[in-house]
């Protein structure tokens, strides 16, 4: 006989690692069926959004995490380039809108944002594009409650800061930041009007408790985060993680079932490492429950899937693009003139543990 599933599924936020694990160890045909079957109790299984990815501030990054190829400690052949400007960023929005996007992400490679001429522009930006009537999201590493009320103030949709991968392993791929500090980060985003976006990699060498680790951490919170971006590491040479082995499709498959069972109204986002899956590989993520794509030749710095070849994709499997503000309402950007929350020029003691890792030791070492 096989399994009965439960339907309409209820938000629990109190799942244990150990139901986790079971869930994602389930028989494939009985993990995509429940993953399915709740995925279309909340959402509309033929409806993806369409997000583009633009690069602030490229390279150069201070910090040691060991999957990126921005930490300027590790020798990787990216093109770095230094802070865009908003007239720039909004010609790479014109051209998102017009290929279909509804959410535009601006990432920086810093340890976390300073108040100052650049966060300004930053603020400036994200006016433009919710403007634009595009969801905006930014990704500036970590913020205090006063930045993050600042970017809420201007119309911010939504914030990304990944815990990556469960607070064990953390400590083995990024020596100059704590767990800790993510979630203060995440914390802090909380306290405003602004949606979470929180997510993290697989294939860094985890194990599944890890992967189950990360999802107790996310579906725990409550509220859960409104989007969760699941990434296959994209292995970039120089990087400590360099050498990892590509994760299966069928590994994809389960974390984004999984992370679709234990969040159910979350938007999951299939996001870095899309470029080595094959057509029929994310359809079955979109059945498991992922409802997002990045779009553009180019993610942050790693190339992307091409955008005719995804459109193709759309046509195949008859889907269709989400909306802006499909899921949460668009708010009034309020102008800096007008804005409540002045700067506080704070200096927050995030921390610094400074622990030895060996193959990023190695990484940087190479790197001089
Ligand atoms: N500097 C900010 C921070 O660290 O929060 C924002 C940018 S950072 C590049 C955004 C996210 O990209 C990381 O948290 C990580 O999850 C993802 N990422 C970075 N390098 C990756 C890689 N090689 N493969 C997959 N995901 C990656
Ligand atoms: C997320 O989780 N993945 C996106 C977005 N959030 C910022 C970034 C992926 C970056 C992949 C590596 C690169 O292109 O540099
Ligand atoms: Fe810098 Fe963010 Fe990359 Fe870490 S993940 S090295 S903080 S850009």
């Amino acid at each position: 006989m096989h399994q009965k599933i439960r339907s309409m599924s209820i938000t629990k936020h109190n799942w244990t690692k150990d139901e986790i694990i079971a869930i994602y160890n389930k028989p494939m045909m009985d993990l995509l069926y429940e993953a399915a079957t709740i995925h279309r109790e909340h959402h509309d299984p033929n409806v993806v959004q369409i997000s583009t990815l633009i690069s602030l501030k490229t390279g150069g990054c201070s910090e040691d995490c060991g999957y990126c190829p921005q930490a300027k400690r590790y020798h990787t052949s990216i093109e770095t380039n230094p802070f865009m400007t908003v007239e720039d960023v909004k010609e790479q929005a014109v051209k998102a809108k017009s290929n279909g996007s509804s959410r535009v992400c601006m990432g920086a490679a810093w340890r976390n944002v300073k108040d100052g001429t650049e966060f300004d522009q930053v603020l400036e930006m994200v006016r433009t594009i919710n403007k634009m009537d595009m969801e905006v999201c930014c990704t500036l590493g970590m913020i205090t409650e006063n930045q993050a009320q600042r970017l809420s103030e201007a119309g911010l949709y939504a914030y990304n800061h990944n815990i990556d991968t469960s607070e064990e392993y953390y400590k083995e791929v990024i020596s100059t930041r704590g767990f800790e500090d993510r979630l203060q980060t995440i914390e802090n985003v909380r306290k405003t009007n602004v949606t979470v976006c929180s997510g993290g990699i697989i294939g860094m060498g985890e194990t599944v408790e890890d992967r189950a680790g990360m999802l107790v951490a996310l579906s725990t919170l409550d509220p859960q985060p409104e989007s969760v971006p699941i990434n296959a590491l994209v292995p970039v040479e120089g990087t400590p993680l360099e050498e990892q082995t590509p994760v299966e499709i069928w590994e994809m498959i389960r974390m984004v079932a999984t992370t679709r069972i234990v969040m159910p109204e979350t938007q999951v986002r299939l996001s870095a490492g899309r470029i080595n899956m094959s057509r029929e590989g994310q359809a079955m993520c979109f059945l498991a429950g992922a409802n997002s794509i990045f779009s553009g030749d180019k993610l942050l710095t790693t190339p992307n899937n091409d955008l005719n070849e995804d459109m193709k994709m759309f046509e195949i499997l008859g889907l269709k693009n989400q909306q802006p503000f499909a899921k949460v309402n668009q708010r009034e950007s309020v102008e800096a003139v007008d804005s409540k929350f002045a700067p506080l020029g704070e200096k927050p003691k995030w921390s610094r543990p400074g622990h030895t890792i060996e193959r990023n030791v190695e990484a940087t070492v190479k790197g001089k």
